[in-house]
């Protein structure tokens, strides 16, 4: 035993946050830690000493939230997420830590102004869109509503690509996040482990149980651990976001650099590395490829490993882990880790093979996000076989057990009975993500009502029927720190002063705000905001695209990934017959409308490729013809990411969330540009239609089939040749692109993409065109008059606060993780 006493260490003061001394440690930072003088520093060394400045203050709180976990014994939550896509950090945390005011005065006092460096900070996009951005959202309000959370993820070299536009098509370059380095992380040496890839099984007989099984990989790298504190409102929690790189075990191979082949010596550091060098760019269909499911398991096997570790340091053994551990899976990226757990626990730590199922099920919760038959994750058996061998054999024994099960109720038929298996057997066989996950799941969610209600009758309706209390609904939401107070300070200074500050604590507490939907100062200051918002993004458009908007115009904004289910398709073939009319009736009062779009294509997806290229050529077209007289202007802002969104967001009038209905799981944007004030115009799909519960009928526009008739359509065979046939306006549209008037260079560019929709239209863009453009034209009704558009529109900013993403967790804390 070791008698001598530990010291009593001391902890730091607690800092000041007074604008003079925050602009001293500036300085301090600047010059010990970064190594330059203020009169040659930087913009970028001013920014990184002022994160570092901010970190230090964030730290103590880090501390005695870890601390307090330890004390209290409570619950941890694990958010295993393939995708973070968390933008900036700098504003998000000064606001939380309640010191923009400081930080803003402290920089002047240095003749630094905080929006320009706050501006060179670079958006973290590690994610592609919706999925990764709500767990972003999550991560900070886990740490608002106090739930003791980690999420776990991927430390991306290269995020999600920078995308340009080349004459009008859709250029992906590599993007770089850690360039000038990252100042929020910290690298933490100790908490690294071993993964493994491939080699053999051994089976070694246990005259006291089972059989124990030795796992040999063939290949092995470490996952080295990076931590950035993620601060909650007012900073009453910070959490950790870890994330994980891969290393190489050995970075120089000895034998071939003696031998002088030093490039071959570096073999295994590069393959190790090239693990973790780029984020997977496809959104809602899975990229199939190897490396993709060594990233799924090296950063699952990573995660559980330090979890259980964690877990072991504080008690005493593994029974009480679904007590004090609930680690929710984000989609099925992480589903491998059903029977990593399952390893971890039966061949590293000894236990029993139904009491290791047992803990893994009471511990794992799986949130599906989508029914996109093209999204739904499997492996071909040998792949995952030659890969993951271990796994395999677990995956086949997890079945076997389901299978034995379900027979046993004797209410399956072989067909049914074929549909809950872990393995698909038609065609080539492979393993299914989906039913793994869920198998290996107390809770399973979807992430809107619809949403929810679908997947049981849908992708898992047997297993529903199998397991019927496992699928629940937990509806998505946002923080309204980001997207609100941050991103629409204006708009958040008119509601303090309305209603006072209830709601900067309880998005809820917007409510009040109600009464002031018909109050007429009220909506004039109102549209004072959202006209100031308006001439910050054609600011934006100016400067970054040499085109002047018109801030009097109606903004009609869809941003989100470019897919033909959220049909942009749709809005710009409209807007095609818009022109069409305007120039047919020059006459009439046209309401003047910008029309602007922003989003990604895959790189690997044509069409949708094509569908930006058709939205640049009528957008050209559109916008040089005098006849139009600048009444529609359509415009593609380039490389739209976090950063972007929080300016294009708070200046939208309208907002397009015009998926076919049954096919966007939920939808978040939706919810931002409604809080920040803007009149959607959408279908009943996903959280659409709880949106539409929540403001009122009155004040969203709603048009188009619904998801069963959309269902019903597709059955029955749809003829949209007819119905094209029926409407002169869309008819002319789709003649007008199909033959060549907006791709004078080559007029057969659109033939195909148009000639889809008449033969088959699976997304029902013919089908739900009159219907959209009849609604359009509602919109422009309400739009003459202000005061009806303005009083809409408050009742939307007032009513929105229940899709909070504080609601979202508290429900998720409650219902699944029982913690918190
Ligand atoms: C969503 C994805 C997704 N659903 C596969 N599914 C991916 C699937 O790289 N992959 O393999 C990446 C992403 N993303 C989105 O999740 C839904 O489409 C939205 O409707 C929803 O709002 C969002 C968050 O729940």
């Amino acid at each position: 035993m070791n008698t001598v006493s530990k010291p009593t260490i001391p902890s730091p003061a607690p800092r000041s946050s007074k604008p003079e001394i925050l602009a001293e440690e500036i300085i301090e930072r600047l010059t010990y830690r970064i190594g330059k003088d203020a009169k040659v520093a930087k913009p970028h060394d001013w920014l990184t000493a002022t994160i570092l400045v901010l970190r230090d203050r964030i730290i103590d709180k880090w501390m005695e939230s870890t601390r307090r976990v330890y004390a209290t014994g409570d619950k941890r939550v694990y958010y295993l997420s393939l995708e973070f896509l968390i933008g900036r950090l700098m504003r998000d945390a000064v606001s939380n830590l309640g010191l923009m005011e400081q930080v803003r005065d402290a920089l002047a006092s240095l003749g630094v102004d905080v929006s320009v460096i706050a501006g060179l900070e670079p958006d973290a996009a590690l994610g592609n869109g919706g999925l990764g951005r709500l767990a972003a959202c999550f991560m900070e309000s886990m740490a608002t509503v106090e739930v003791p959370a980690y999420g776990y993820g991927i430390r991306y070299v290269h995020g999600l690509f920078r995308q340009q536009l080349a004459d009008g098509w859709q250029v992906e370059l590599p993007e770089s996040w850690l360039a000038h380095g990252n100042p929020w992380e910290f690298e933490r040496r100790e908490s690294a482990y071993e993964i493994g890839f491939g080699g053999t099984v051994d089976v070694v007989n246990n005259p006291e149980g089972e059989p124990r099984y030795v796992w040999k990989p063939a290949e092995r790298v470490i996952a080295a651990a990076f931590d950035t504190p993620v601060v909650g409102w007012r900073g009453k929690r910070v959490n950790t976001l870890r994330l994980w790189s891969a290393q190489p075990i050995d970075p120089i191979l000895l034998d071939a650099f003696n031998a002088g082949d030093h490039i071959g010596a570096l073999r295994e550091s590069n393959k190790a590395e090239s693990l973790t060098r780029v984020l997977y760019p496809a959104d809602a269909t899975a990229a199939g490829q190897e490396l993709r499911l060594r990233q799924e398991f090296f950063f699952s096997s990573a995660s559980l490993q330090d979890i259980l570790r964690r877990h072991l340091q504080q008690y005493d053994d593994f029974t009480s882990l679904p007590d004090k551990v609930a680690i929710q899976l984000n989609d099925t990226h992480p589903a491998v880790s059903v029977a990593e757990l399952v390893r971890l626990l039966c061949d590293v730590h000894g236990l029993e093979f139904d009491q290791a199922w047992d803990i893994t099920r009471g511990t794992i919760g799986y949130t599906n996000h989508t029914l996109l038959p093209e999204a739904l994750e499997s492996w071909p058996i040998p792949l995952f076989e030659r890969l993951l061998p271990r796994h395999m054999q677990i995956i086949y024994a997890i079945n076997a057990k389901v299978l034995v099960e379900a027979r046993k109720t004797k209410t399956f038929s072989e067909t049914e009975i074929r549909s809950i298996s872990l393995i698909e057997e038609s065609g080539e066989r492979r393993v299914r993500m989906g039913n793994l996950a869920f198998v290996g799941a107390h809770s399973i969610n979807g992430v809107s009502a619809l949403h929810t209600d679908l997947m049981k009758v849908t992708v898992f309706a047997d297993l529903h029927k199998l397991y019927p209390d496992r699928i629940n609904n937990k509806t998505n939401g946002i923080t309204p720190r980001r997207w609100l107070q941050q991103c629409n300070p204006g708009l958040t200074s008119l509601i303090r002063e309305a209603i006072g500050d209830d709601f900067l604590d309880d998005a809820e507490k917007l409510k009040p705000l109600d009464k002031f939907a018909n109050d007429a100062s009220f909506q004039e200051k109102f549209a004072a905001v959202k006209r100031a918002n308006k001439v910050a993004l054609s600011n934006l458009v100016a400067s970054r695209m040499g085109i002047k908007l018109d801030p009097s115009a109606m903004f009609d904004i869809q941003i989100k990934r470019i897919h033909e289910y959220k049909r942009q398709l749709l809005n710009i073939i409209e807007a095609v017959a818009l022109y069409d009319q305007i120039r047919s009736h020059p006459e009439l009062d046209w309401v003047p409308r910008v029309k602007l779009f922003a989003g990604k294509a895959a790189p690997s997806y044509h069409n949708a490729k094509l569908i930006i290229k058709l939205i640049n050529d009528v957008a050209r077209t559109i916008n040089n013809d005098p006849a139009v007289r600048g009444l529609l202007k359509i415009v593609f802002v380039p490389n739209y990411n976090v950063s972007l969104a929080e300016v294009m967001v708070p200046a939208a009038d309208l907002s397009e969330q015009i998926s076919t209905a049954g096919m966007e799981a939920s939808g978040t944007g939706n919810m931002k540009f409604a809080l920040n004030g803007a009149l959607t115009i959408g279908t009943l799909d996903g959280a659409n239609v709880e949106m539409r519960d929540h403001v009122g009928e009155d004040n969203i526009i709603i048009f188009g089939l619904r998801a069963d008739e959309v269902a019903a359509a597709r059955a029955d065979g749809h003829n949209p040749r007819a119905i094209i046939e029926a409407s002169r306006e869309l008819s002319q549209a789709l003649q007008a692109i199909s033959s060549g008037v907006f791709s004078h260079d080559d007029r057969n560019r659109y033939s195909a993409l148009i000639e889809g929709i008449y033969a088959h239209d699976w997304f029902m863009v013919a089908a739900d065109f009159d219907a959209y453009a009849q609604a359009q034209r509602d919109v422009d009704q309400l739009w003459t008059d202000p005061s009806v558009w303005n009083s809409k529109a408050i009742c939307n900013t007032a009513r929105m606060g229940w899709f909070s993403s504080d609601r979202t967790i508290r429900q998720y804390a409650k219902e699944i993780w029982r913690a918190g």
